[in-house]
Parts: structure tokens; C-alpha cells; sequence
């Protein structure tokens, strides 16, 4: 009996590469996104894999739970939940940011992952089976100039994963915070505002993670034995590393 995965955000980037992973193994893939085009282009692709795809905004809380209600029976038994769409918008400083990219961001990488896991989990909890896996980021752990908001809400992507865990003690319910570095998706051309120039700077002269690499990621902490579970997992490129704390000095 094929297995079943739900992935956000997979009209691009890592959800996209998750989705072509998952179906190579021969699961069953539900596939998100506000792109309507792009999942009927995937599903078309990944033919003859059991593709379903439901278009909605995560940040929509009545259109996320009714896209679980309305589940096909043989969709409806999700086994997975990849919680990837999200994004990061700008990186002005704190005093100079656009106070509705922030709420953009906490509608979407916080509110947006907690319908889909609140909507999803009462059903892994009754089957006694099933794995949240949510997409954090370095940015959750490490400060960094214009990560302010962005950074914050996944510090609370790497809190919730981890709470999640003490809530679901006692089930068979595994839950994993994967934690990203530098990535070349569509990501830096969203936080830039369409700026394909200005995003390609972020990967310049060095070699970034791709989406499979964290498709692959993804792909191995799931298909775990039983009884493992992997908490959180921080993966960067080996081209990117740390720095020094920045101390300003009076001249
Ligand atoms: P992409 O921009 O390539 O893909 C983002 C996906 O999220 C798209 O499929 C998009 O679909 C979907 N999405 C965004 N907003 C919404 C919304 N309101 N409703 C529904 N779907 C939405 O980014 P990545 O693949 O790189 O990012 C995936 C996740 O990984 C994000 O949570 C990101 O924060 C995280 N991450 C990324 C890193 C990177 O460097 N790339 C590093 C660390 C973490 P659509 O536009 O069709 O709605
Ligand atoms: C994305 C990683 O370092 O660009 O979450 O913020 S970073």
C-alpha cells in the first residue's frame, strides 16, 4: 500500500523537488500552492504518479482546513506533512521595514504551518502513524543583518517542531525541523521583489544547496526506521560558514 505525502509549496524550489522525490518511490503526492498552472504542470510531469493538487494561500485558515476535509478518500490518509511553503520578503533593517512584509511572513512561514499541522494532526494521532516535517532555516538560529522577521519566524518553526514533540510523546508520530542555509530556488528572487540580478548576488562564485539535496534530506527522515526520529537538521552548502560577532567601535 503506497504511502502518502502532503507537500506545501511545491509549485517551485524544495516542495517542488520533495514532490518528484516522493513519487519516483512511488507514494501518493498531495502538491500545494497558489499557482494553479504550475501544479496541473506537475502533476502532468510526474504521470503516471497518484498526484492530487490542491490550490489555496496556507495563509487562508478556512481554505486550509476545507483542502484536508475535502481530501479524496485515497488522498485522505496523509502519512506525511512536508509544512514548506514560505517565504522571506526584504532585508531592510528592523527600522526601516515594511510592517505588512513582516505580517506577510507570519501569516505565512508561522500561521500557514500551524492550520495544516492543527488541520492534519488529530488524524495521525487517531492512526497512531505519521511524520510532520517542517522547513525552518539557519536564519531560526542565527541572527544576521535584514533576518529580523524572517529569522524570527523560524526561530518559532524550530520551537513549534520541538513542542510538538513533547506534545506527541506516547504516539508513533515523528516530527523533524529541517534547517536550511544558503539554497538557490525561487526564494532570493521573492525577497528581492523580482530582482533576478539582485538575488543571483546571493549565490555568485560559490555553490549553493539545491532543491534536491534537501528533497533527498527530506526524503531520508522519513524513510527512517520506525523508532528514529530526527529533531532538527541544519544543513548549509560547504561554501557557507560563520563569522565573527560584529563589534561597532567609536573612532
Ligand atoms: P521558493 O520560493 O522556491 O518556493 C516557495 C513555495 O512556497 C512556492 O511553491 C510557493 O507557491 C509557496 N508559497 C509561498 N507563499 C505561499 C502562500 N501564501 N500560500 C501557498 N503557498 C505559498 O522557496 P524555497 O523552496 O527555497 O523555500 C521553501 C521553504 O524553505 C520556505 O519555507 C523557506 O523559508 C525555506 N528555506 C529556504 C531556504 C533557501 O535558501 N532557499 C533556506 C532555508 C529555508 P506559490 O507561489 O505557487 O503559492
Ligand atoms: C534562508 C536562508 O540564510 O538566506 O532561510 O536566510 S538565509
Amino acid at each position: 500500500m503506497p504511502k502518502t505525502v502532503l507537500i506545501t509549496g511545491a509549485t517551485a524550489g524544495f516542495g517542488k523537488a520533495m514532490a518528484e522525490r516522493y513519487a519516483a518511490e512511488g507514494w501518493k503526492i498531495i502538491i500545494t500552492g497558489r499557482r494553479e498552472e504550475r501544479l496541473a504542470q506537475i502533476k502532468e510531469a510526474l504521470a503516471p504518479a497518484q498526484v492530487h493538487t490542491l490550490c489555496y494561500d496556507v495563509r487562508d485558515r478556512q481554505a486550509a482546513f476545507d483542502a484536508v476535509a475535502g481530501l479524496p478518500g485515497e488522498f485522505a490518509e496523509v502519512d506525511v506533512l512536508v509544512n514548506n511553503a514560505g517565504l522571506a520578503l526584504g532585508m531592510e533593517p528592523a527600522q526601516e521595514c515594511d510592517l505588512d512584509q513582516w505580517e506577510t511572513m507570519i501569516d505565512t512561514n508561522i500561521k500557514g504551518l500551524m492550520y495544516m499541522t492543527r488541520a492534519l494532526l488529530p488524524g495521525m494521532v487517531e492512526r497512531d502513524r505519521g511524520h510532520i516535517v517542517n522547513l525552518g532555516s539557519v536564519a531560526g538560529t542565527y541572527p544576521y543583518p535584514g533576518g529580523n522577521c524572517y529569522g524570527g519566524t523560524k526561530a518559532f518553526v524550530n520551537h513549534f517542531s520541538k513542542n510538538l514533540r513533547s506534545d506527541l510523546l506516547g504516539t508513533k508520530i515523528r516530527v523533524t525541523n529541517v534547517e536550511p542555509g544558503l539554497c538557490e530556488t525561487e526564494f532570493s528572487v521573492i525577497r528581492f521583489g523580482g530582482d533576478k540580478i539582485q538575488a543571483d548576488k546571493v549565490y555568485e562564485g560559490m555553490q549553493p544547496i539545491v532543491g534536491e539535496d534537501i528533497a533527498e534530506i527530506v526524503y531520508w527522515a522519513t524513510t527512517l526506521p520506525a523508532h528514529v526520529n530526527i529533531n532538527s537538521l541544519e544543513v548549509m552548502p560547504v561554501a557557507q560558514a560563520f563569522s565573527p560577532f560584529a563589534v561597532h567601535r567609536e573612532k
